[in-house]
């Protein structure tokens, strides 16, 4: 298999994370979906990572449909998700959430790093770090211990820690441990993880590409 992306995406490390969580061995090549658009579009029409080829050919697109898809060919023992109800749909649930924050986060760097002073518009970024904190609050509130749900590891977890990882890295004023210490203890206890510590996330990849931390 090879994931097409960079290790500063959130999207791209989760599917790495879940990949060495299962065992599954992976090539990766690295494209930035800025530097090398027309090569990304090659890919996935979408010019967006993470994109998964498999070894029949087939291409999956989208973090979550690729860890759904590779969840699902795992040996029962490494599931990242539960199969009985209520517990699966509380585990999906949070991973949405831990998603939405990478996603309103990488919107948010859109909106200050690849706009002018002047063309930036400032009441979309408070919105889009409004629905940040919001989403924090959201989940400092489900206190994990050490896990979100349940005795295990599992995609709400990983879901949470990239996005709270990434966050960390490009606005850290917004991930204060202080502020958020049930999130800060949930990271440390990820990041001891195997899975979670072969893919740390890269802020050199990032600055290849062209990203420049904020001043
Ligand atoms: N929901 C998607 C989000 C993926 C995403 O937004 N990736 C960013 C890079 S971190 C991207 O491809 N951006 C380029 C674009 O949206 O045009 C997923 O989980 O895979």
């Amino acid at each position: 298999m090879i994931l097409v992306g960079q290790f500063d995406s959130p999207f791209v490390r989760r599917v790495a994370i879940a990949l060495h969580h299962y065992g599954l061995p992976f090539e990766r090549k690295v494209l930035s979906v800025f530097k090398d658009f027309d090569a990304m579009r090659r890919v996935n029409p979408l010019g967006k990572v993470p994109s998964l080829i498999l070894d029949d050919g087939d291409t999956l697109f989208d973090s979550r449909a690729i860890i759904d898809y590779l969840d699902g060919i795992a040996p029962a023992d490494r599931r990242l998700a539960p199969a009985g109800e209520p517990e699966r749909r509380r585990v999906l649930r949070t991973e949405v959430m831990g998603i939405g924050l990478a996603e309103k986060t990488y919107e948010r760097g859109i909106e200050v790093n690849r706009r002018t002073a002047r063309t930036r518009d400032v009441d979309w970024q408070a919105r889009l770090e409004t629905q940040v904190t919001s989403v924090l609050s959201w989940l400092e509130a489900r206190a994990p211990s050490p896990w979100f749900h349940g005795q295990e590891f599992s995609r709400a977890d990983l879901a949470v820690v990239v996005a709270f990882q990434y966050l960390s890295r490009v606005v850290p004023h917004l991930a204060g441990h202080d502020t958020y210490p049930g999130l800060a203890a949930h990271r440390r206890h990820c990041e001891a993880l195997p899975a979670v510590a072969a893919v740390p996330d890269s802020p050199d990849e990032a600055q290849a590409s062209g990203w420049k931390p904020e001043t």
